[in-house]
């Protein structure tokens, strides 16, 4: 540190930054079946069938909801590999990203 007061340490160096994290979004549509939905929770984001079922619901009620929260590649990955699946299956299903 070069803080000019004596004894008073300044932030000049470089300091380590924890990596950002992202949450997971999935969002509800009219025609993506729920258990295709509670398929997917389970498959990409490990949760059990009680979890996945929960999650799906609160996507259905509200619009949207958190999947899981990852750093920016994981969660990145998530997203693509849904979309792919959902698209392999020809459902609409979104999934995107936002910054926790
Ligand atoms: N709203 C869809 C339906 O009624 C189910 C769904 C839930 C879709 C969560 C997307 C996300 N079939």
């Amino acid at each position: 540190d070069t803080g000019d007061q004596a004894g008073v340490a300044t932030k000049t160096r470089a300091k380590p930054k924890k990596p950002s994290q992202y949450k997971v979004l999935l969002l509800n549509d009219d025609y993506t079946p729920m258990e295709f939905v509670v398929i997917v929770l389970k498959r990409f984001f490990r949760m059990d069938m009680e979890e996945a079922t929960r999650v799906m619901l609160h996507v259905h009620q509200k619009g949207v909801g958190v999947c899981g929260i990852f750093p920016y590649e994981v969660a990145e990955t998530k997203v693509n590999q849904v979309m792919d699946f959902a698209r392999q299956n020809q459902h609409p299903l979104q999934c995107t990203l936002e910054k926790a």
